[in-house]
């Protein structure tokens, strides 16, 4: 197996393989000569110069060492080219196993508006507005009219939050989408547009799924991705509190006709938004392994890489219901070198003294250790810090226990943003949705000082 990745994620999937049996090759720019996944894997080769263009995202590169090595498989891990349908066919084309789905679904996923049609078809719920592109203003005008005011303007070739724009009343449509036309058009170089009715304070709910190739999906629950910051995750759990069972069972069933909808194959996860009155949209499917996969093996007791593994070599799924429910509850806090009283500026350094926590109940996903450097030419995130409890307060106090325990010196990391979080009324409520942490920093959350 070649771990086409680096970090935490490297180590998650050599220590998968090793249960496996499966030897492993690991890949390393100049800047990780010493990192621990290329000390873990049982070969290691140089793939060129730090920057991930030419390292990390340098597919020749990567599959010289394919050769070089005689690996049989790929694992992307997430970020680089665990998306890139590109990789995906090449991987075909030299004959060695993609750990992950085929190509034309990854490219079906990719287009956010084709996206969205195909889940349309596949009668997943997606969310009210245009049938596609709108051509003109009265057919904007005319979409308006059915779903009502606030509503997005949303960019076809875009996603992740860019080419999106807020229309509050009919009198702003017109120039709205004229700009928002033109910014894709530069951006994207698609000026196409759709619109949606704007969803207020939602939460983001994602379900995760894996099929093998034997036509079986299996959905192992919920996560609750709300907590975030400009679109990154700082903390997610499994279950989401907005969840009873029915609602699990019909976003799992959603999920699942999602996966089947684009004969999917492998880890992947379908995004939704859960509005306030308890409807939940389609919004995007991840067709990657996650940062966040950690909680639902916790609750769920599925190693989800060792199934992707298994399923990449044709295996059958070991998941014990196409509809699990979770037991137990388990939180997931991202420590990232970032510094929370600097608005969250990257604090690469050397690492002069790591200790991970421990005990009951709780799981450090690191990638690195005493002695490691952190470098500003790839991700922040260091590492995860995972908790389980029978309940939400016992996993949330043992969380705490667990940050508190944790040492990274040399580097600021986002473990006090954690303990402030866990310590917020709210949040312990379990009252949360996606703008929630954006309000709190904003009244203070983190003092500056
Ligand atoms: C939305 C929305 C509210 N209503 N669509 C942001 C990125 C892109 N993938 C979709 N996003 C959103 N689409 C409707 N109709 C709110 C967001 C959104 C968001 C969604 C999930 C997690 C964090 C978010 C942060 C800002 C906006």
């Amino acid at each position: 197996m070649l771990v086409a990745n680096r970090g935490e994620i490297a180590v998650r999937v050599i220590r998968a393989c090793r249960e496996l049996g499966l030897r492993t090759v690991a890949i390393y720019s100049e800047a990780d000569e010493h990192a621990l996944h290329v000390q873990l894997a049982d070969e290691a080769y140089p793939v060129g110069p730090a920057p991930a263009r030419r390292s990390y995202l340098h597919i020749p590169s990567i599959m010289n060492v394919v050769t070089q090595s005689g690996a049989d498989m790929v694992h992307p891990g997430y970020g680089f080219l665990a998306e890139n349908a590109a990789f995906s066919s090449v991987c075909r084309l030299w004959g060695v196993q993609f750990v992950g789905p085929q190509p034309e679904a990854i490219e079906r996923m990719g287009v956010k508006a084709q996206a969205k049609e195909t889940m349309s078809q596949a009668s997943v719920p997606v969310v009210p507005g245009s049938d596609g592109v709108v051509r003109d203003l009265a057919e904007a005008e005319a979409v308006a009219a059915r779903i009502g005011y606030p509503l997005l303007v949303k960019a076809s070739a875009g996603g992740g939050g860019r080419g999106i724009r807020i229309v509050q009343e009919p009198s702003e449509l017109a120039t709205a989408l004229e700009r928002a036309a033109s910014e894709a058009q530069s951006s994207f170089g698609d000026g196409s547009l759709y619109i949606e009715r704007y969803l207020v304070d939602p939460r983001h709910i994602e379900i995760q799924v894996i099929a093998d190739r034997h036509g079986r999906v299996a959905a192992l629950g919920e996560r609750e991705s709300s907590l975030q910051r400009r679109r990154q995750k700082l903390l997610e759990e499994a279950p989401s509190t907005a969840l009873d069972e029915d609602l699990r069972l019909r976003m799992e069933e959603a999920a699942r006709q999602a996966a089947l909808a684009v004969s999917y194959e492998n880890a992947g996860t379908i995004e939704f938004l859960l509005d306030q009155s308890g409807e939940f949209y389609f919004m995007e499917m991840n067709t990657r392994i996650q940062v966040e996969h950690g909680v639902t093996e916790l609750v769920t007791g599925v190693d989800i890489v060792k199934e992707q593994l298994l399923v990449a070599m044709g295996e059958h799924l070991n998941v014990p219901s196409d509809y699990m429910q979770p037991d137990g509850h388990a939180i997931e806090c991202r420590i990232n070198a970032e510094d929370p009283s600097q608005d969250f500026r990257p604090s690469p350094g050397t690492i002069e003294r790591f200790d991970p926590p421990g005990g009951f109940g709780v799981r450090a996903d690191f990638g690195v250790q005493t002695g490691s450097q952190v470098t500003s030419y790839y991700d922040s995130m260091i590492g995860k810090l995972m908790t389980w409890g029978r309940t939400r307060p016992e996993a949330i106090a043992r969380m705490r226990r667990a940050l508190l325990e944790t040492r990274v010196e040399g580097v600021k990391t986002t473990i006090p943003l954690h303990l402030a979080i866990l310590d917020d009324p709210d949040f312990c409520a379990g009252n949360i949705d996606i703008n929630f942490l954006e309000r709190r920093l904003a009244a203070g959350l983190i003092d500056k000082a």
